[in-house]
């Protein structure tokens, strides 16, 4: 379902690279496979888990979608596979409205629950049907299109659903917390 890129599709101050950048806060973790998990959480720990064999088991969608980085390159009509995390946090019962994501190396970031949800967000394995390369965030890596490209934490390890917002990696240090870059939210005062 590839479709040619349309300025439509652009966001303001953005512009189109074919190149795939890597950008990575920290050094790059690597997570054996036997090793993985993804956990989902709340203020008591816990509440779910999978293994590698576990995740690859539930259902995979494909998607193509583009992604917006605030440091102003976007990249039109990627294709991952993934699994839904409406499916992640199907019969999770968890107070709160907010989310952090936590990756394998230390790096979080914060965002409503609701944006996780509705077929909007995705941890994705597999870039243009091949797994995805450690250095963009293999094995799995959080996919959500419609935010600024650093909500999707690279080398996901789990999902903590929170009463209160807390503000991520970046967003402490500067960046939206929340980061639509249809409104070109890149810093705390835009
Ligand atoms: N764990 C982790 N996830 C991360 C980052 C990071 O430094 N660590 N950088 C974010 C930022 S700022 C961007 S633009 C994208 C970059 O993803 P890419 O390297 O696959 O292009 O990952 C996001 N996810
Ligand atoms: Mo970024």
């Amino acid at each position: 379902m590839n479709r040619s890129a349309r300025y439509s599709d652009l966001p303001p101050g953005q512009y189109v690279t074919h190149e795939f950048p890597v950008f990575s806060a920290g050094p790059t973790p690597r997570v054996p496979l036997d090793q993985w998990r993804l956990e989902i959480s709340g203020a008591d720990g816990v509440v779910r888990s999978w293994n590698w064999d576990e995740f690859q088991s539930l259902d995979a969608v494909q998607i193509t979608v583009n992604l917006h980085c605030v440091t102003r390159w976007s990249k039109l009509d990627t294709t991952w596979t993934g699994v839904p995390v409406d499916a992640l946090l199907a019969d999770v019962n968890l107070p709160g409205d907010f989310l952090v994501a936590s990756s394998y190396g230390g790096y979080t970031t914060n965002l409503p629950l609701q944006d996780l949800l509705g077929g909007k967000a995705w941890v994705a394995f597999e870039y243009e049907d091949r797994p995805l390369a450690l250095e963009h965030g293999g094995p799995a890596r959080l996919l959500v299109p419609h935010l600024y490209f650093w909500k999707s934490a690279k080398w996901l390890r789990g999902l903590r659903v929170q009463e209160r917002d807390e503000l991520g990696f970046w967003e402490q240090i500067g960046y939206h917390e929340y980061g639509d870059p249809w409104r070109e939210q890149r810093h705390w005062d835009d």
